[in-house]
């Protein structure tokens, strides 16, 4: 089966890669949605993004990553013929979040959600508290992978 994890990845972190991995032994194929939130003005840009989830899951070979710039998650799905996404679950908030979004697709079209637990070790893992923690000069390293540790310092202005 085709699955696409989708996510804004601003940055990839080790939780992301995490569940991406487990994804691509689980499938066929797995599909990562960069998704551009207009809401929300991002630390990296998209095509950076892109860029330090290659760095990250490059070598995975049944995984590409994918831009979603612009419309619905369930019309990006239909469109490269992926019947369900992979998402995975940090704690209940995460799933009192991801259960309506989840429904939601499932009305739209016939999208499927399979969620998958988050290894423990990443549960306090998010993009925006480790960006959070480095802008404060705290420690991220072991949280983000090592190709994105580099950039989200230099981007921060802390190196
Ligand atoms: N451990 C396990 N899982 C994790 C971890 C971790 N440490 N960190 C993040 N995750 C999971 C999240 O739970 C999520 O499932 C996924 O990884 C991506 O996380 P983020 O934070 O990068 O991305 P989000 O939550 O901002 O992504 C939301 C989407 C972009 C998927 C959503 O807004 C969407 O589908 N947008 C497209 C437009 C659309 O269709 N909207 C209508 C939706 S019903």
């Amino acid at each position: 089966m085709r699955v696409v994890c989708p996510g804004s990845y601003d940055p990839v972190t080790n939780g992301h890669v995490d569940v991406i991995r487990r994804a691509a032994r689980l499938c066929d194929e797995v599909i990562v949605a960069v998704v551009h939130n207009p809401a929300k003005e991002g630390t990296f840009s998209i095509e950076e993004r892109v860029e330090l989830l290659e760095a990250s899951i490059g070598d995975l070979g049944n995984v590409r990553i994918e831009e979603l710039s612009a419309g619905l998650l369930v019309d990006f799905c239909r469109d490269v013929d992926a019947p369900a996404v992979i998402k995975g679950l940090r704690s209940g908030t995460d799933f009192a979040y991801e259960l309506p979004m989840a429904l939601m697709n499932k009305h739209l079209t016939t999208l499927e959600t399979i969620f998958i637990p988050g290894d423990p070790r990443f549960e306090h893992v998010s993009s925006s508290l480790v960006k959070e923690v480095a802008s404060h000069g705290g420690d991220v390293a072991g949280l983000v992978p090592d190709a994105v540790l580099g950039p989200l310092l230099h981007r921060l202005r802390l190196l």
